[in-house]
């Protein structure tokens, strides 16, 4: 479940479980409707979706209204001189991990930025706790003044650093584990973040060289080829790939519906919610997002068949890796960009459009051998 979904949960669906009439809407219609009316269900239930999306939208204005045009360094790596409150949900042990590192990994279980970091902290064995973040009320993030997921929490000497974003957090890592004489506090000087207004109008944070691993000695020409070919496919990942994801799973409304019933069993929402909220956020969830996806469609440039776009970003991502003859694009292991590519399409991995992915490209064999060699590196994982 990624970022437009949450913005629904929270600005759209979370208002009108508070007033309780919409949530009436949708759990009757869940229970009670024969499948024929189930589209026109959506139907009116997205009608009331998008009257509270534009209440939300506007007070969301109001809040930034004032930082509009700007270019601002700020300052988001909080520091806590003491871990927040948190109740991790399980915990990934490598007893082989000598990162020296203790972290925990604030996420949505389905958001393809997490599914990055994870991806990332299983390839290189790393041991981290996870916190699964509610995401209609975010209390476990409340602490933070980013409000978004993923955020990773790491002890350092005196108290803990807040990192954020998934494309810096892994080479703010990275960095650290090529050079452990820097500390993860002077790493991040590296990787300032900044505010501005991007071409829609909309209030972005952004961090600058977060494709850049930072690096003491001097590299070969060859090898710097090689960064930046990582570097291009990583930003790839960011900027085409994960694109493609909503508009392919939220196709139709009876995709929309079984992505988010994929959403509810892997997120374990049933264990966590009321039955009336679990239907609320699969039904209402999957008729905002069976609109939204819509809009995304266009606004990304995705073709008429949207499977179509998908399979053209698997192929293309598959032809760089036969071109150098290899299992990865990084050789016999895994780069940064292989990391990247296979942590946003792990998150759609339930998936009728992956499952078809598979069925129409080359991709599944390079996702098979992703897996396995996880398999390998990864520690054990203990619920808590
Ligand atoms: N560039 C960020 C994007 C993170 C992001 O958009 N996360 C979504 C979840 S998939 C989120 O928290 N959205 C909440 C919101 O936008 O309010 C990253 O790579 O970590």
């Amino acid at each position: 479940m990624w970022r437009p979904t949450l913005t629904i949960f929270r600005k759209v669906i979370l208002p009108s479980l508070k007033e309780n009439t919409f949530s009436k809407v949708l759990y009757s219609t869940k229970t009670k409707l024969p499948k024929s009316t189930a589209k026109l269900t959506l139907v009116s239930a997205s009608v009331g979706i998008l009257i509270g999306a534009g209440y939300g939208g506007y007070t969301h204005y109001k809040v930034n209204v004032n930082k509009r045009n700007n270019v601002i360094e700020t300052d988001e790596y909080a520091f806590l001189k003491e871990a927040p409150e948190y109740k991790a949900h399980y915990k990934v042990l490598n007893e082989t991990d000598f990162s020296n590192l203790q972290l925990i990994l604030f996420q949505y279980r389905t958001c393809p930025f997490c599914c990055k970091v994870r991806t990332y902290l299983d390839a290189k064995g790393i041991s981290y706790e996870v916190v699964e973040v509610d995401a209609v009320l975010r209390q476990a993030i409340k602490w933070s003044g980013y409000k978004k997921v993923p955020i990773l929490l790491a002890k350092v000497e005196d108290g803990y650093q807040q990192l954020l974003d998934s494309t810096a957090i892994i080479s703010v890592l990275e960095t650290y584990l090529r050079d452990k004489s820097m500390q993860l506090r002077d790493i991040i000087k590296y990787y300032p973040t900044t505010r501005y207004t991007n071409d829609s109008g909309k209030d972005v944070t952004d961090i600058t060289n977060k494709y850049f691993v930072m690096l003491n000695s001097a590299t070969s020409e060859k090898k710097k080829i090689i960064e930046m070919e990582e570097r291009d496919w990583r930003k790839w990942a960011d900027s085409v790939l994960v694109h493609t994801l909503s508009p392919n799973v939220y196709r139709t409304t009876e995709e929309a519906i079984e992505t988010f019933k994929w959403f509810e069993v892997v997120g374990g929402w049933r264990e966590s919610f009321p039955a009336w909220e679990v239907a609320l956020m699969v039904y209402g969830g999957a008729a905002a997002m069976w609109i939204i996806s819509k809009r995304l469609k266009k606004r990304h440039n995705i073709k008429d068949d949207e499977r179509q776009s998908l399979y053209d970003a698997a192929n293309d991502w598959m032809s760089a890796i036969q071109k150098k003859g290899t299992i990865y694009l990084g050789g016999n292991t895994p780069n940064l960009a292989d990391i990247s590519v296979f942590g946003v399409l792990c998150s759609i991995e339930g998936c009728r459009a992956f499952e078809d992915l598979r069925q129409n490209t080359a991709i599944g064999n390079w996702f098979d051998n992703m897996k396995k060699h996880l398999e390998t590196t990864k520690g054990r994982v203990i619920p808590l």
